[in-house]
């Protein structure tokens, strides 16, 4: 077993200093040590815990707890449908359920045994003698389970290791030159790593802080931007809206002049979003690129020169390579030559839980493949050109696979055949679109209808943007259903 050192030192410290603030919410490093430290000592001897994840302080407090307390979490999204939690919950079997006080739980979770997580620890409960982390914490046990589409069926819990969390969030200090003195600034859902492990952990580890806007709006970017954020992270979805606003209103785009860092992922940001921001608030919004089961690959330095339209260097610690069509890897760095991009290091993940097939397959020897293809330029700086493959939609910063949507209207009594393509979307990125067969040519169930359905078994988000009726899908001679025909 590798123990490793505290990952959160700062919370040692217990001092008064800002850790966590959520709206009005504040919790101080002494205050989350105390609050999450009683609520570790409870989780203890649970196997796993499910974590219904509010875009709340609470949801974060629950994270430190559990990992304080060694307990691999599950983080929920709030939003999920019926069928995808039920799948979520049966997959990952987790023998309880961390939830604000007073929050309403769907069927399945509150099915559970509940504990609520308190804004503030109970009077008396703390007695300072918690130390901030297990001191026999193997670094390779499991810490969160986050479930991510993969491009058929339901989605995979991809266990991130301890190892995994802290060395991605100190490869990132190192590319973004992130302390203590940085207040993150952000309003990404709690139950991907996006939000939660870059958003919230890891300004707890450099002991800094994460200012939590409770809901995306460019006002309310501006405002934490203007009252002393550092950096901000966002999908491009909202740096596109925060583009757009600025544009409109110099007072937002004055705003984030304070901001030394907007960082963007997990979906490329175009080119136009790029030069509108730059031009609106004299900031370079610079990328990463990341995935749920390798956490941060590479990134824009914030020491480097301008990179615009590349997802930067290989961060410390990690090796990227790219590899053609048989798997050999390409040596070229030519900015043009197109190979797969395949990572090794601390910073992947265990294994999908439950899936030792899905699990091997996803590695090529101890490289992961990641599916993404990519050019590297002689500055070993890689662009992103696309994925393998079409079935992987990226929408809002969202990962969803065409299959998982495809099912969910399949199982609709009124559907007869469906397939589910993607378009170029300013906004989303990508926009799903779903081409149905109806069951009765004269009678079918409505757009609206299908979209509820499929926001009711699965999440909001992914739901059809845009819903088209035919008479067949095309199809080869194989019966496969053809989407370049489609699209
Ligand atoms: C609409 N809504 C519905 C329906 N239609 N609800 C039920 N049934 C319907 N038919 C509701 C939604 O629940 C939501 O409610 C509201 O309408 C808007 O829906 P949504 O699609 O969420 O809004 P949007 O405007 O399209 O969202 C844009 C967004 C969002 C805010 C940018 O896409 C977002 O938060 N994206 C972040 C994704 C992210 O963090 N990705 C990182 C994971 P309400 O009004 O209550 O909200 S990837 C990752 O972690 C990797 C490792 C990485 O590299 O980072
Ligand atoms: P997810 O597993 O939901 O975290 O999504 C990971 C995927 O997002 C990657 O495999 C890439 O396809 C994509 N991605 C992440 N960051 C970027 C970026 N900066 N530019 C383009 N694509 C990205």
């Amino acid at each position: 077993m590798r123990q490793m050192s505290p990952l959160f030192p700062a919370l040692d410290s217990a001092s008064s200093k800002t850790a966590l603030r959520f709206g009005d919410r504040i919790f101080s490093y002494a205050g989350l040590r105390g609050t999450a430290g009683v609520l570790a000592r409870r989780l203890a001897g649970h196997r796993r815990v499910a974590v219904w994840a509010l875009p709340e302080p609470e949801t974060a407090v629950a994270g430190v707890a559990a990992l304080l307390a060694g307990v691999p979490a599950v983080p929920v999204n709030p939003k999920i449908g019926e069928r995808e939690l039920a799948h979520i919950v049966a997959d990952s079997a987790p023998t309880l359920v961390l939830a604000p006080r007073g929050a309403e739980l769907p069927g399945a979770l509150a099915a559970l045994e509940r504990l609520d997580v308190d804004a503030a620890p109970p009077a008396g409960q703390t007695d300072g003698t918690d130390r901030a982390d297990r001191a026999d914490a193997d670094e390779e046990r499991a810490a969160l389970v986050v479930y991510t589409s993969g491009t058929t069926g339901p989605p995979k819990g991809v266990v991130l290791s301890r190892r995994a969390i802290a060395r991605t969030l100190d490869a990132l200090a190192d590319a973004w030159q992130w302390t203590a003195d940085d207040v993150v600034v952000h309003a990404l859902p709690l139950f991907h790593v996006h939000g939660l492990v870059l958003g919230v952990l890891g300004p707890l580890r450099r002991g800094g802080t994460a200012h939590h806007l409770g809901r995306f709006s460019p006002d309310g970017v501006a405002w934490a931007l203007a009252g002393g954020g550092t950096m901000l992270f966002g999908v491009p979805t909202m740096y596109h809206r925060l583009a757009e606003a600025a544009g409109a209103d110099a007072r937002l785009a004055a705003a984030p002049a304070g901001a030394r860092l907007p960082v963007s992922g997990p979906a490329p940001l175009p080119l136009p979003d790029h030069e509108r921001i730059l031009a609106a608030t004299g900031r370079r919004v610079i990328e990463r690129y990341g995935m749920t089961e390798t956490l941060m690959n590479t990134s824009v330095r914030a020491d480097m020169p301008p990179s615009t339209g590349t997802v930067g260097v290989a961060l410390p610690g990690v090796e990227v390579r790219l590899v053609d069509d048989a798997g050999q890897p390409l040596t070229a760095d030519d900015g043009e030559t197109v190979g797969e991009i395949q990572v090794r290091g601390p910073n992947l993940f265990t294994e999908y839980l439950n899936r030792p097939e899905a699990t091997a397959e996803a590695f090529d020897g101890d490289w992961f493949r990641t599916g993404d293809m990519a050019t590297r330029d002689a500055a070993g700086r890689y662009r992103i050109v696309g994925r393998k493959s079409t079935d992987l939609i990226k929408s809002g910063g969202y990962k969803i696979g065409a299959g998982e949507i495809e099912n969910a209207l399949l199982a609709h009594p009124g559907v007869a055949g469906a397939a589910v393509t993607a378009a170029p979307d300013p906004d989303l990125g990508e926009r799903i679109i779903a081409w149905i067969v109806p069951r009765e040519a004269a009678s079918p169930p409505s757009a609206q209808e299908l979209t509820d359905h499929v926001a009711g078994q699965l999440a909001a988000h992914k739901r059809p943007r845009e819903v088209r009726f035919l008479a067949a899908l095309p199809r080869n001679d194989m019966g496969k259903i053809l989407k370049r025909e489609l699209v």
